[in-house]
């Protein structure tokens, strides 16, 4: 074990991360509706076939396989599953609400009281076991009338809806719940993802639209949520890939910071800042994007910015405009070209621990408020032994290395960081293949692609590291 000075703050929120359609399952039990997640297919090519405008927009149960039906049943197993959160020493956990639970159909006149009743049960139980829960809003779980009736986050109709979702479970949970967030990585709707915006990657201009219109709604739950309680802490929620120019080439840098802007800044100058930036301005020109933005709506924006900033951090991306840099083989996910000083997750996520550094120096930089790390990990295909048992030695390095990179931006950069919820602390279904093969836990959990398993949990190696890091509060790593 590595000994560092434990520079985390007092009470620094040490947790893990999940979504609600990643694990509860229980697709539909309690009165939930479908939602966006739940005919999403698992697969190689679920994004690419979310992005077809030939994928039905139903389950299509001869065809695919739908490992989050059934999730690995959180729904019923929370209180096991919690108390083992509670056994690592989890201080926050960070889960989402499925608006499908409360509203099965997005639009329905009254909330679903089973789904408020089951949320209520799970928080008391992270309650009673000195647990923060920290709750995304919306979390890729559009309710799926709301995309076959509405045409997805494009139809401003939309923001009431939401907002009325917002109201309902932020009245209900106010007093219970300190740590929120509004949308899930709400930047990836810039690269026209399904699963954040509830439609197909139709077009500039309605993608950017969507996100005017999601920009509304995380403002009116930013109001809501400070007139019901002033100590509550809400905030914005973005994927982060530090970027890198391949090499100091004066075009690639500019492109650097051109991909920069948009993708990195663009979502979190919004929220944090409150208004769009002029690099924004001029690139909806160039592109002929004209917004429908109402009156009153830049005020609000403007008036209800977020608490804190909070991102996912998996890997960096280097940029080049020279072909004879890329390399397409590399499935980054943002694109970019291979960096040849970092080494890739079976996926070709490039892992990149000094990035995060990068990265927390960068947003705080630029930003001067408080920040949440709300997701990081390695995802990997794990082989428990006879006993089921993990060891992930290779996961432990991962997440060494970035706490390390942690440490440094609070001791040596003076960051404000808070809170570090690391992905899927039980394996859970992948989002972006839909699969359960994709394991970020440091619980395992007996269940394949096939349904096969007893779904029993299994302490990883990672699990009696995890918890004596967050014993020392991140002096022994
Ligand atoms: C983020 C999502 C999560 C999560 C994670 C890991 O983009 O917010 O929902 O799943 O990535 O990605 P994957 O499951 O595809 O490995």
């Amino acid at each position: 074990m590595t000994e560092l000075k434990a520079t985390f703050p007092k009470g620094f929120l040490w947790g893990g991360a999940t979504a609600a359609n990643q694990f509860e399952g229980a697709y539909l039990e309690g009165g939930k509706g479908l939602t966006i997640a739940d005919i999403s297919p698992g697969g190689k090519e679920r994004m690419a076939l979310l992005r077809s405008n030939d994928y039905p927009l139903e389950i299509n149960e001869a065809k695919y396989t739908y490992p989050n039906h059934v999730g690995i049943d959180f729904y019923h197993r929370y209180q096991e599953d919690i108390a083992l959160f509670a056994e690592m020493g989890f201080k926050t956990f960070r889960m989402s609400i499925s608006w499908a639970r409360i509203f099965p159909n997005g639009d329905d006149a009254e909330p679903n009281e089973a789904g408020l009743q089951y949320y209520e049960n799970v928080i008391d139980e992270l309650k009673k076991h000195n647990i923060e829960p920290t709750i995304t809003i919306s979390h890729y779980e559009t309710p799926l009338h709301l995309v076959k009736e509405y045409g997805g986050w494009k139809n401003r109709q939309l923001i009431d809806l939401f907002e009325k979702y917002a109201r309902t479970i932020l009245e209900r949970f106010h007093k219970k719940v300190t740590y929120w967030m509004t949308f899930n990585e709400i930047n990836t709707g810039i690269l026209g993802s399904f699963f954040t915006l509830g439609m197909r990657n139709e077009s500039l201009q309605n993608n950017f639209q969507a996100l005017h219109n999601q920009f509304v709604a995380s403002s009116k739950a930013v109001k809501i949520a400070h007139e019901l309680n002033p100590d509550i802490k809400i905030g914005c929620m973005s994927i982060y890939a530090t970027m890198y120019a391949y090499d100091s080439n004066p075009d690639n840098v500019m492109g650097m910071v051109e991909e920069n802007r948009m993708f990195n800044y663009f979502c979190n100058d919004v929220q944090v800042r409150g208004e769009y930036p002029t690099y924004a301005l001029k690139y909806f020109e160039r592109n002929n994007i004209t917004l429908d933005i109402q009156p009153g709506e830049l005020d609000l924006m403007k008036e209800h910015t977020v608490d804190y900033l909070s991102f996912s951090y998996y890997m960096s991306s280097a940029f080049s405009k020279n072909p004879e840099h890329s390399d397409k083989s590399q499935g980054n996910f943002f694109g970019g070209v291979k960096n040849p000083f970092l080494e890739a997750s079976e996926w070709g996520w490039e892992i990149d621990p000094v990035g995060l550094r990068i990265a927390l120096c960068d947003l705080y930089g630029r930003y001067g408020v408080p920040l949440y790390i709300s997701e990081n990990g390695l995802g990997a295909i794990d082989q428990p032994d006879a006993n089921f048992y993990v060891t992930d030695d290779y996961r432990i390095d991962y997440l060494r290395k970035h706490i390390e990179e942690m440490e440094k931006a609070i001791r040596l950069d003076g960051v404000d960081l808070f809170a570090y919820t690391p992905w899927g602390c039980i394996d859970l279904v992948s989002a972006s293949t839909g699969e359960m093969a994709k394991r970020y836990g440091f619980i395992y959990v007996d269940l394949d692609d096939e349904g096969n398993g007893t779904m029993n949990r299994y302490k990883k190696k990672s699990f009696d590291w995890y918890q004596q890091v967050i014993a020392t509060n991140g002096a022994n790593l």
